[in-house]
């Protein structure tokens, strides 16, 4: 097919929604438009030909056995059952069940492979990267028992990972990172059966228990949610954090630059994509090497600029500063601006459309894991032992692209500012001062009232919401009503590049929080890193309660969770982890249960009765801020720390304001 019929196909397939309805962020507009007039499509436009399976959506479906598949009726969910008689709470719970596996296995498989990295620098065998931060390397050791005093980095570290190898193999008892969790917060695990095991076993029952004829009971299927997501947050995304920092370093503010401006017409331009730190941290060894950047400037360019999207990008910008490119749905969409001279992917969030984008614009699409081939791109296998061998080899494919460029290049000139980088270490540090690091000002901030609660909002952004609106009006409205606010994933670049991730967005919080900031110096809105440095939060989280003056467990604090775009079973697993945990934690997009069910209320209400979280559903910003700062209260007044406040709404001052930011 001839450009000028894929043209043609693409503006008759393409409902063509106008940009302004697929997302806020500018750049993405633009390239939406080129992208249609150059006759490639996106998931934007996939997303509006593909209409969602209502059954599937609502979770009324089974294809577990071949008796089936059977589809239920979601608004009689009572009126049919399965040919081996599965009600729809069974169904709906296995389904839920085994999102929740899958997600807790992609962080644990992460996290496994930075155990394995880690392993082989205390073990000598990879030499390209080294331990970068003692500190951080002693605390986590101290936290789960380990001696330090008197011993060396090589006797620690490698107590350290024999010591978290159990969060994956462990057969029987609790995992590592249990000692971590607030004790009331563990007795109720305990009471409940839900501390986990190894995340192998906890994964492999879970599959177990939701084949055909096995676990049959909703609340006893959430029993085992409820461990296997644990074994997510307190296990594999944890350790995927701790190693990455002891290895990298520990995150501190930086500023940042967001947005496709970051790309440069006059450079070559590389992007990386994906989850995992090692290649990115190898890219960035390459990308400085003399030779590379003599062969970049012999081909004509000024230099090469390296660049990150997604969680890749996310975890590199707290570490080192790399300018940030886009969040998921603006993966697609950088490849049509046509400068991206390589795009290197590794696990996790990448879509296969980018194949077809790619080769629109004659960008190399390099796979680099052994975990992730994608017909129709080149694979080069990124070898941990040999780390630079490969980045160097991906520099060089980049520089002959830039060479040869033939596409019409076109960035839009957007560029942001952000201040990211708050690891659980600078909270406390930024709060406590170097001398006597603590959480004591902010839960002070939180009795005394400035600081109402504190919100994590994370997550994906979703073709089937417009990208980034919710994100940014659910941050602002929080912000405005004294809700701090805690970032990872996608979400934070949202925030980026609307501007409120700057110390000087302080102004657009309420009196209380603003004045909080503006005495420390910090944003209303902290970016911490990648997805699964959503265990920041987790620890965040117990610090407060072990800081005292805020309730004996997570469930008892004035903190709330949401993923408001989330599009990935990972969210799920991140989702049911913080409520296990005892947080009250909201989802938008669509909720994979139908209402009314006890399958239903089971998750939505009872789990809070038990000790734990529970979760929440709303698809607009405003009543997903509604249900948050009502739960924030709730808590407040639990604890005797309040008084009812109004809830303030966003003026057109305040949007104003933001817009001139
Ligand atoms: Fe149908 Fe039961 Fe088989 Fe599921 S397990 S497909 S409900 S028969
Ligand atoms: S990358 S899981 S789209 S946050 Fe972690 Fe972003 Fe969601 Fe992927």
């Amino acid at each position: 097919m001839d450009i000028k019929e894929k043209v043609e196909k693409v503006a008759k397939e393409a409902k063509q929604v106008p940009v302004q309805d697929l997302t806020i962020c500018d750049a993405t507009q633009k390239m939406i438009i080129k992208g249609r007039t150059d006759g490639v499509e996106t998931a934007f436009d996939r997303a509006a030909n593909m209409k969602a399976c209502p059954i599937g959506a609502d979770s009324a479906c089974c294809k577990h056995c071949f008796m089936g598949p059977c589809r239920l009726n979601a608004k009689d969910p009572y009126g049919k059952v399965g040919v081996c008689g599965a009600t729809i709470d069974t169904i709906m719970a296995r389904n839920f069940a085994r999102m929740v596996a899958s997600g807790c296995a992609a962080h644990t498989d992460h996290g496994m492979s930075m155990v394995d990295v880690f392993r082989g620098v205390v073990n000598g065998k990879i030499k390209d990267y080294e331990i970068k931060d003692v500190e951080k390397l002693e605390a986590v050791a101290q936290s789960i028992g380990i001696e330090t005093e008197g011993r060396t980095v090589k006797e620690i570290a490698t107590d350290l990972y024999e010591e978290l190898e159990r969060t994956y193999t462990q057969v029987e008892g609790e995992i590592p990172f249990a000692k971590r969790v607030p004790p009331k917060t563990l007795e109720t695990w305990r009471k409940l059966g839900i501390v986990p095991r190894g995340a192998m076993r906890e994964i492999m029952e879970m599959m177990h228990r939701t084949h055909i004829g096995v676990d049959q009971h909703y609340a006893n299927i959430t029993k085992q949610c409820s461990r296997t997501a644990l074994a997510d947050g307190w296990g594999g995304s944890m350790v995927a954090t701790e190693i990455s920092d002891i290895l990298f370093g520990t995150p501190s503010p930086v500023s940042i630059e967001v947005d496709m401006g970051v790309l440069k017409e006059d450079q070559v331009n590389i992007i990386i994509h994906g989850h995992e730190p090692n290649l990115f941290e190898s890219m960035i060894a390459s990308v400085n090497e003399p030779t590379l950047v003599a062969a970049a400037k012999a081909a004509g360019a000024k230099g090469i600029n390296l660049v990150g999207m997604c969680c890749s990008g996310a975890e590199v910008l707290v570490r080192h500063g790399i300018p940030h490119a886009g969040n998921f749905m603006s993966t697609e969409a950088i490849l049509i601006t046509g400068a991206v001279d390589m795009m290197a992917v590794d696990v996790q969030c990448i879509k296969q459309g980018l194949v077809k984008v790619a080769e629109c614009y004659n960008t190399p699409l390099i796979t680099t894991n052994p975990r992730c081939h994608i017909e129709g791109a080149t694979h080069v296998e990124f070898d941990d032992h040999n780390p630079k061998e490969t980045t160097d080899e991906l520099v060089i494919r980049a520089i002959t692209r830039f060479k040869n460029r033939t596409a019409k290049i076109e960035i839009p000139k957007n560029v942001g500012i952000g201040v990211h980088g708050f690891s659980h270490e600078y909270i406390n540090y930024m709060l406590g001062g170097s001398f006597r690091g603590s959480y004591t000002p902010l839960n002070d901030n939180i009795i005394n009232g400035r600081i109402r609660g504190v919100a994590g909002v994370v997550g994906c952004t979703n073709p089937r919401i417009k990208q980034d609106w919710v994100h940014v009006e659910l941050v602002k409205e929080l912000i405005k009503n004294d809700v701090l606010v805690l970032q990872t994933g996608c979400s934070q670049i949202a925030l980026a590049k609307a501007g409120l991730t700057t110390p000087e967005a302080a102004h657009l919080a309420g009196p209380g929080l603003q004045e909080v900031c503006e005495t420390v110096g910090m944003p209303p809105v902290l970016g911490l890193g990648s997805c699964v440095d959503n265990s920041r939060i987790l620890i965040a989280a117990s610090e407060m309660v072990r800081t005292g003056g805020l309730g004996d467990t997570i469930a008892d604090l004035p903190v709330a969770g949401c993923a408001p775009e989330y599009m990935s079973e990972k969210a799920i697993s991140i989702g049911h982890y913080f409520v296990a945990s005892g947080v009250y934690t909201v989802f938008g997009v669509t909720f994979p249960i139908v209402e009314g069910t006890k399958f239903h209320k089971h998750l939505f209400e009872d789990l809070e009765t038990m000790g734990l979280g529970k979760w929440g559903f709303a698809v607009n910003p405003h009543d997903i801020a509604r249900l948050m700062i009502a739960h924030i209260d709730k808590k407040r007044k639990a604890l005797g720390l309040d008084k009812a406040r109004e809830r303030v709404l966003m003026d057109m001052s305040d949007r104003r304001s933001i817009d001139a930011a």
